[in-house]
């Protein structure tokens, strides 16, 4: 047996190859943590095509976390204020399925939720759609990729026929501009930034625009800084149009052999001269023609996104018009250039892939296509009709649904939304109302066992071998290095076990992930994201593949080597697109900015997001010492002018309040925010500090097309107090269960 385990790590979507193993046998050199289990070792995988050795702290971190407040048994209780006894599997598995049978046959099927996550494998994901949309007719099944990734799904979906993230990462080392657009980059895709950095610092004629209202730690690396009000994005976009227009930068041929709706866009961007654009951006007219010339005269660009534009209630239209500059530059289809939506959770787009959303099938499919219903029926052996032809519920529908009972069972695996889910106050009320919440994680406690009736320990990375896909398509073998902690099961095997418990046994007969996968693949023949090329074994032999790669192409070429148009690195190479009459079609959207602006009452834009060392709700970096040591509390960013006005000095608490409810945070008085907005991180759910929460403040408010609350921006008042913030121990007690 090889002396370590090659996987992916299970923090970003950057999807960076590790190399596993065994804590050292030498007693005086065996590493512990600090409740003294011996630490699995763990390196950056060098031959990796996508992080070629490199991790960043999380990563080389992990294995930290793997033993500390393990949730080990299932257990139950009747109501939400009696304690959990813990029981067999058999009994919770009896519990469960009884209690599905009774919600479908007097609530119907359209009362059972699931709410599952990108960190979930492939195969969990497959499984978990098998029985929800598939045996048991509902699509309610959601993840919490709802609240990060949809917008960028449907913009791709509308503006090229179908999802994809188009270019791999060799085109950071390949491009003349890196456009980077709300993406804090070196914090939340640290490998991606280290390629894209040291290429650009090598390489002065390369050009990094960085658009973001914060001065991150991305923005600090950027030639060009465009520090826009929250919410300006489309103005500043359609502002580059115009200039782009208007300085004849465009790609006439491009645009007549490739694209459609061009002249409704053009209308639209009539309307953004840079005079308007620079004042209502809160920026200078001569930045914004440099950043529309950076743009024009550069033969291959690169934009890169992530949250600052997927959460907004205008997500896909900011996705589009992102989208729309490359159009009109012809900047897609070849090295360097493209629009590229970085993923933020490990397999968020392996969750794509299975249709892991309410409104997808598997296989880039859509529930309200009755042609892909029907594929999908046809292949799992159901009845004509068996998939229910409406989209299910998403996340926040579930909340709504429990506000108006029409939720009968929620089962909840692998994410913690009693922190990381919209205007927390009502959430939590809704939580409390569930009639029978199921738990799935691997840890205990988090925020969200508070309102389970039934737990379920999952084994976690490491502890079950299953697949996930990066940002830039690339499918990796996550295999098993250790076994998983006393009675934990895989996500998939908990699902299938109940399937079979419910009469499906031969829709869940499944000896290993290996088969499930074998299964899945399948579903994508000829489908835009096919992997039919694809297995555990093949990955196993040949390290980690790319798609498209379909079964023809097995053997031909692993990620990192040159491809065509089925088969290969990027997409839409020949310039042919998914849609009906296979062009490209530009979106034409105004700017409608904010859902809920600032006012006299509430005059603050509260934006949040993420810290290089911790990964969202802290389940497991909360629980690593060095990781503590960098981030020790929340605080707020607040601008010297507006800290001044309100009498708030450097470390004093601050009483930040939105029309929903409010949180406290030591102030941080920086220059490094624009006045008039604040910065809280979102990492601090209640287990770690009391009333840190920075979803206490925001609002459910959502894209139309995508349903993506806009987490990133809420109105709010900063009242400066003189009560401390308590963080509490996050070396929680050594969990007995
Ligand atoms: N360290 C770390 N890395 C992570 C994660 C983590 O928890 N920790 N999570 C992963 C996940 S799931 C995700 S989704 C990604 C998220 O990765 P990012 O999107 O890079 O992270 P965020 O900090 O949420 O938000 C990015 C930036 O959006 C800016 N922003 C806010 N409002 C606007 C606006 O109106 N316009 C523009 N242009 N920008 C705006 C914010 O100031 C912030 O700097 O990170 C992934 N990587
Ligand atoms: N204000 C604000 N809110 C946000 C965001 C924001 O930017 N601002 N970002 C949103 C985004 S983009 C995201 S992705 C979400 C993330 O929010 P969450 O998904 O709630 O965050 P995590 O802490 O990653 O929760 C994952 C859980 O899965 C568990 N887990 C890990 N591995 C496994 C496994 O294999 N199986 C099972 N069953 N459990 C496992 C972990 O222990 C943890 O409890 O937050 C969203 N909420
Ligand atoms: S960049 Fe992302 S995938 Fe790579 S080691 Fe860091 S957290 Fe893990
Ligand atoms: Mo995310």
């Amino acid at each position: 047996m090889s002396e370590f385990t090659k996987t992916l790590c299970p923090y970003c979507g950057v999807g960076c190859g590790l190399e596993v193993s065994p804590p050292a046998q030498q007693n005086k050199a065996t590493n512990r943590d600090s409740q003294g289990n011996p630490i699995w070792r763990v390196r950056g995988d060098k031959a990796h095509p996508s992080s070629q050795g490199m991790v960043c702290v999380k990563g080389a971190t992990i294995a930290e976390s793997l033993d500390k407040n393990r949730l080990h048994y299932p257990m139950v209780r009747d109501s939400l204020d009696q304690e959990f006894r813990r029981v067999s599997w058999d009994e919770a598995f009896n519990l469960i399925t009884q209690r599905i049978q009774t919600v479908r046959f007097t609530q119907g099927p359209e009362a059972l939720c699931m709410y599952g996550s990108g960190q979930f494998q492939t195969e969990d994901y497959y499984i978990a759609q098998k029985l929800m949309k598939g045996c048991l007719s509902t699509n309610n099944f959601d993840a919490n990729s709802r609240l990060c990734m949809s917008s960028a799904v449907s913009g791709y979906i509308q503006s090229f026929g179908s999802d994809g993230p188009p270019c791999c990462y060799e085109d950071l080392e390949l491009t003349d501009c890196a456009f980077l657009i709300g993406t804090n980059t070196a914090e939340c895709h640290p490998i991606v930034f280290n390629r894209l950095e040291k290429y650009h610092k090598k390489n002065r004629k390369v050009k990094m625009i960085v658009v973001d209202p914060r001065r991150t730690p991305t923005a600090e690396a950027a030639d060009l800084h465009l520090a826009i009000r929250p919410g300006t994005d489309i103005d500043l976009l359609n502002g580059i149009a115009h200039l782009l227009m208007r300085w004849n930068y465009v790609d006439t041929m491009f645009m007549d052999d490739c694209t459609s709706n061009f002249p409704a866009y053009a209308e639209v961007i009539c309307h953004y001269p840079p005079e308007i654009v620079a004042h209502r951006c809160g920026i200078s007219i001569e930045d914004l023609e440099t950043a529309a010339r950076y743009w024009g005269e550069s033969q291959r660009v690169l934009s890169l996104w992530s949250m600052g534009v997927n959460q907004s209630s205008e997500g896909t239209a900011k996705v589009r018009t992102i989208i729309n500059l490359h159009l009109m530059t012809g900047q897609i289809g070849k090295p360097g250039a493209g629009p590229f939506s970085l993923t933020g959770q490990p397999n968020a787009m392996g969750g794509r892939e299975a249709g892991g959303l309410a409104h997808l099938l598997p296989g880039y499919r859509v529930v309200k296509n009755p042609q892909h219903r029907a594929e999908v029926e046809e292949f799992w052996g159901l009845k004509p009709g068996q998939i229910s032809p409406n989209p299910g519920l998403t996340a926040w529908d579930m909340i709504t649904g429990l506000e108006n009972d029409a939720v009968g069972l929620l089962w909840i695996a692998a994410t913690n939304p009693a922190v990381s889910m919209p205007d927390l106050e009502r959430t939590k009320k809704a939580l409390l109302r569930s009639p029978f919440t199921i738990y799935q994680d691997a840890y205990y406690p988090t925020e969200t066992s508070a309102y389970a009736h039934v737990l379920l320990p999952a084994a976690q990375w490491g502890e079950k071998t299953g697949v996930m896909t990066n940002s830039e398509r690339v499918v990796t073998l996550c295999s098993a290095f250790r076994q998983p902690p006393r009675e934990a099961k895989a996500d998939w095997e908990i699902f299938a076990e109940v399937g079979r418990r419910l009469g499906f046994e031969k829709e869940f007969a499944f000896a290993n992930s290996a088969e499930v996968y074998a299964e899945f693949v399948k579903l994508t023949k000829t489908r835009p994201c096919e992997m039919t090329g694809i297995s555990h074994a093949q990955l196993q032999l040949e390290g980690p593949i790319q798609w498209p790669h379909p079964e023809e192409s097995r053997g031909s070429r692993g990620a990192g080597e040159a491809g065509g148009e089925t088969s290969g690195k990027r997409l839409y190479t020949d310039l042919r697109f998914h849609t009906s009459d296979g062009r490209a079609r530009f979106g034409a959207y105004y700017s409608k900015g904010l859902a809920e602006p600032p006012d006299p009452d509430y005059p603050f834009v509260l934006t949040n997001g993420r810290l290089y060392g911790h990964w969202h709700t802290q389940t497991r970096t909360g629980r690593i010492e060095k990781i503590c040591k960098m981030h020790p509390q929340p605080f707020i960013e607040i601008h010297p002018r507006d800290a001044a006005k309100l009498g708030i000095v450097d470390n004093q608490s601050v009483e930040v309040r939105s029309r929903r409810g409010k949180a406290k945070f030591p102030a941080k008085v920086t220059k490094a925010i624009a006045p008039g907005t604040v910065f809280v991180p979102m990492h601090w759910g209640s287990l770690w500090a009391d009333n840190a929460e920075a979803n206490a403040l925001t609002h459910p408010e959502s894209c139309p097309d995508s349903l993506q609350p806009e987490l990133k921006a809420c109105a709010v008042q900063l009242i400066p107090i003189s009560v401390e913030v308590t963080i509490k121990n996050h070396q929680l007690q050594s969990s007995q269960w």
